[in-house]
């Protein structure tokens, strides 16, 4: 007995230090999650001094070129002086992200390489000190999002192949970098916490903190609970969500997937089969990388995109769409053509996605359902027949309408759920949209 109530409280015990366990989210907070759940599609950007090398050739590579390569610090750290982004124009990004329907930005502040894209006082290896630019990208973008609206939030990568004090080294970052086998863990994360610091005090209301990297070495200790109420203090509304590839930890506001719809796991990364209760976000690359890459013309088709939204948007969750700004600062301009396609669909069929959450019916082969009220957009993405048999809802039908043209869809209740005429010439080549009123 006694044996088991001492291994309870050791359990207990790791787990406070773990993760915020007696976390309760503000007001602020809860309406935060809200407008995050209502806002539904943003732009990720990854971007940093790893641009100036376009993936070096290679496919696949962008952000982790560093580590691809073997590139050890001190070569590394010359990158940072041929960094001049003179075409940056926040104001242009801002335009194109309102453009495109988005409703916020989530802004790599540091990504693995450990090169800060702001001005970080506890570390000259930023981009104030370090490239000729000179200029806080980070400050500037704020203030083009606040003037029209938009949400920012900053991506924070817990993993460093930079820092000494990043040690033990997790799975990356091993041997190549040139740093001494010691360091002091601590020291490490009392780094983090004054860049978070910084983060959190700087650059007024920031819509959260996206954390990566914590995968490196998942059982270190993160002192998460310290980090998490930290971010709570200094901003109870920001959002804290993290790419771990689990089950949510205590303390964090939204869950996310990368590259693959909430359950899913294609890609390898979501272990865990949970779609928590948390606000969910699924971000996706529009070709294969996430930074810059000069011979990445893998893109996918706006209708991929657009289709894999509405079925992010039938899970109740976000999406996060990528782009790898260009070293001289400017988007991509096939990656601008793919937003504005995408925008411009969201002008027209917005209503069944903005403000939504998930309907009664979950993603299934042929589609999706998002409801509002008591309102469920059934969003037909392919379909051999012309009939759908949509599974029975719980609440009675009182019509189904085309989305596009208001005209009536003919349907009969059997007892396997609602049978739907949908006709070839009633089709649209990325979505049918049907406006069922319960
Ligand atoms: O290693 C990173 C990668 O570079 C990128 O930032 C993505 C975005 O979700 N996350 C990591 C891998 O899980």
């Amino acid at each position: 007995m006694k044996k088991i109530s001492i291994l309870l409280l050791f359990a207990f015990l790791t787990m406070i230090g773990h993760s915020q366990e007696s976390y309760t989210p503000s007001d602020e907070n809860l309406k935060n999650r809200e407008w995050f759940q209502d806002a539904k599609f943003g732009l990720f950007i990854h971007w940093g001094v790893y641009s100036v090398m376009a993936g070096g050739g290679d496919q696949g590579i962008a952000e982790w070129i560093m580590n691809q390569k073997r590139i050890p610090i001190e070569q590394y750290e010359k990158l940072p002086s041929f960094f001049n982004p003179t075409k940056f124009d926040p104001n242009k990004w801002v335009a194109t992200v309102k453009k495109a329907g988005m409703k916020y930005i989530t802004i790599t502040s540091k990504h693995h390489d450990g090169f800060a894209m702001y001005d970080s006082k506890v570390s000259d290896y930023n981009i104030v000190d370090r490239t000729p630019y000179g200029k806080d990208i980070l400050q500037q973008l704020k203030e083009a999002c606040d003037k029209e609206g938009i949400k920012l939030f900053f991506y924070y990568s817990q993993l460093d192949w930079h820092h000494p004090d990043y040690y033990p080294r997790g799975r990356t970052g091993q041997g190549y970098t040139g740093r001494p086998q010691h360091g002091d863990w601590d020291k490490y994360i009392d780094y983090m916490n004054a860049q978070l610091t910084e983060l959190l005090t700087n650059y007024g209301e920031v819509g959260g903190i996206w954390f990566d990297g914590m995968w490196d070495q998942i059982d270190a200790n993160w002192r998460l609970d310290e980090t998490y109420s930290l971010i709570h203090k200094l901003q109870p509304g920001a959002l804290v969500g993290s790419n771990h590839h689990k089950a949510p930890f205590p303390g964090e506001d939204f869950q996310m997937f990368e590259r693959d719809l909430p359950g899913e796991n294609t890609m390898g990364f979501n272990q865990t089969g949970t779609i928590s209760e948390l606000p969910l976000e699924m971000c996706e690359t529009m070709n294969g990388s996430w930074g810059f890459n000069l011979k990445d013309h893998n893109y996918k088709s706006t209708k991929r995109l657009l289709q894999t939204m509405v079925k992010a948007a039938g899970y109740g969750a976000n999406f996060l769409l990528n782009t790898g700004p260009m070293p001289n600062g400017e988007i991509q301009p096939e990656n601008v053509d793919t937003l504005m396609v995408m925008g411009r669909w969201l002008d027209k069929y917005g209503e069944s996605i903005y403000g939504t959450r998930k309907g009664p019916i979950k993603p299934l082969h042929w589609g999706a359902t998002t409801q509002k009220g008591k309102t469920v957009y059934v969003h037909v993405l392919q379909l051999a027949e012309d009939n759908l048999l949509l599974p029975k809802l719980e609440q009675k039908i009182k019509s189904i309408t085309f989305f596009d043209d208001g005209t009536k869809a003919k349907y009969k209740n059997t007892e396997f759920g609602t049978l739907i005429h949908l006709p070839y010439d009633k089709r649209q080549e990325v979505d049918t949209i049907l406006k069922v009123e319960l």
